[in-house]
């Protein structure tokens, strides 16, 4: 494959109705995107259940995306977050759509403690430049973006995951007659530069080939 891969989740229990999905197949979907890049994105939406990192995004990850662009939503922040690494932990207390949750804290137990992502800066630039201002985050929770971006990133491609926020439902009109732009419209320009960014990245790798890692 070697393309770019843009990944987004499905709904969970304490978000029925889960935009990074939404957004991720927007994306992936965007002509203007597909000009940037001479070719279409692949996407995956993946169901937020432990047993989709094995069922639907390993095959993906077998396939070698040359980068990958993740996207979840983290309901109760105020901005959108560019995640710097992902841990090696796991919540024992938020189950997954399949009521599961872990029996041990760490997610992968012979992993690393945490994996870094080496194009988050570069990422965060790029939203910068197409005027989204995104904050570093260190913290991707102990769910399941974490964990799946914790897989993601033993590929050793550029990876990196975009927290969301829940768009506002309403939009408000602006003194002076304007409306702002919806936020997943924002969103979906500013990660078409973030998109970029990753794929000249994944084409920059001397090694489009295999990686020695195996699980
Ligand atoms: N957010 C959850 C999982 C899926 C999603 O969109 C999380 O932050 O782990």
């Amino acid at each position: 494959m070697s393309r770019l891969l843009i990944t987004g989740f499905g709904p969970f229990p304490t978000v029925p109705d889960n935009p990074s999905g939404r957004l991720a197949r927007r994306l992936a979907a965007s002509p203007h995107l597909r000009r940037i890049l001479g070719e279409a994105p692949d996407c995956l939406v993946l169901n937020t259940r432990y047993g989709a990192l094995d069922t639907q995004l390993a095959p993906v990850l077998a396939k070698r995306p040359s980068a990958v662009l993740m996207i979840g939503v983290a309901a109760r922040r105020p901005r959108v977050c560019v995640e710097i690494r992902a841990v090696n932990r796991v919540s024992r207390l938020f189950p997954d759509t399949e009521g599961r949750v872990s029996r041990t804290l760490a997610f992968e137990p012979d992993g690393p403690a945490q994996r870094p992502s080496p194009a988050a800066l570069a990422v965060r630039i790029a939203l910068k430049r197409a005027g989204l201002d995104a904050a570093a985050s260190r913290d991707a929770g102990r769910y399941l973006c974490n964990a799946s971006y914790y897989r993601v990133l033993e590929q050793g491609c550029p990876a990196v995951f975009l927290h969301i926020p829940m768009p506002p439902r309403t939009r408000r009109p602006k003194p002076g007659g304007g409306r702002r732009r919806p936020a997943p419209d924002r969103w979906a320009q500013a990660f078409t530069e973030a998109a970029r960014v990753l794929a000249l990245r994944g084409r920059a790798r001397p090694s489009a080939a295999p990686q020695a890692h195996s699980r």
